[in-house]
């Protein structure tokens, strides 16, 4: 065993994206279940190790991080044989950085806000507002795909697997419509290529669409 630790559950779209990065590295790690439903994560023990109560946590050796995209960045800077995940290059490293950030702040968010209050509130309704946040995502995202095999040009980056891990589960609120969104369709095809990406993130996404679609009402 590496020492590395991935405390997390398999449904949740940012700890996809660290398995995604622990799979394209070829690193071993364990994965520790972390039950948000039976409040794992607000126990003692956990918030010891992260005070903000969020999966993923990576553990590499005690080393603590949270939030997925510090911790993708920081796998490939501290793993990676090649720099081709996560560019050194200044300006290629912010370009990625940008799309990582667009995934945080704007994509995920608008999932987060859509599935928290479900779950720990039981809101059924999706209010329009919400709803659009999510095809803005899906409108931003088409946008920067443009005639690119991925999100930041011909190279696939952590960038991809952040956006990625979101976008397979966005469809448990707004669904993915080919025809509107053609880039994006043939951008997550082109990935489920890859050969671990059905255990890192395509069984968990659809385990993800399964729990929560229909559950949930477009207003
Ligand atoms: N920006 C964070 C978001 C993490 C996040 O919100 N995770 C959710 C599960 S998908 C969670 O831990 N929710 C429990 C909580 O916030 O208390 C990341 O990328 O790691």
């Amino acid at each position: 065993m590496s020492g590395i630790v991935l405390y997390g559950l398999d449904i949740s779209p940012p700890v996809r994206s660290c398995q995604l990065t622990l799979r394209a590295l070829e690193l071993d790690y364990e994965f520790k279940e972390v039950d948000l439903l039976a409040g794992d994560h607000k126990k003692e023990e956990f918030l010891e190790k992260n005070p903000q109560h969020t999966i993923p946590l990576l553990d590499d050796n005690g080393t603590l991080i949270w939030d997925s995209h510090a911790i993708v960045c920081y796998l490939v800077d501290k793993y990676a044989k090649s720099d081709e995940l996560y560019p050194k290059d200044l300006v290629k490293r912010a370009q990625v950085n940008q799309r990582l950030y667009f995934d945080a702040s704007a994509l995920f968010m608008a999932l987060r806000n859509v599935c928290a209050p479900y779950l720990y509130d039981n809101v059924t309704e999706i209010p329009k507002e919400k709803a659009n946040n999510i095809r803005d995502g899906y409108g931003h995202l088409e946008t920067f795909l443009g005639e690119n095999s991925y999100v930041n040009g011909e190279i696939m980056t952590v960038a991809d697997f952040c956006c990625a891990a979101t976008v397979s589960s966005l469809p448990a609120f707004v669904e993915l419509d080919g025809e509107k969104y053609p880039k994006i369709t043939a951008w997550l095809e082109r990935l489920q290529e890859l050969p671990y990406y059905e255990e890192a993130n395509g069984a968990g996404a659809r385990k993800y669409v399964e729990l929560l679609k229909d559950k949930l009402t477009l207003l």
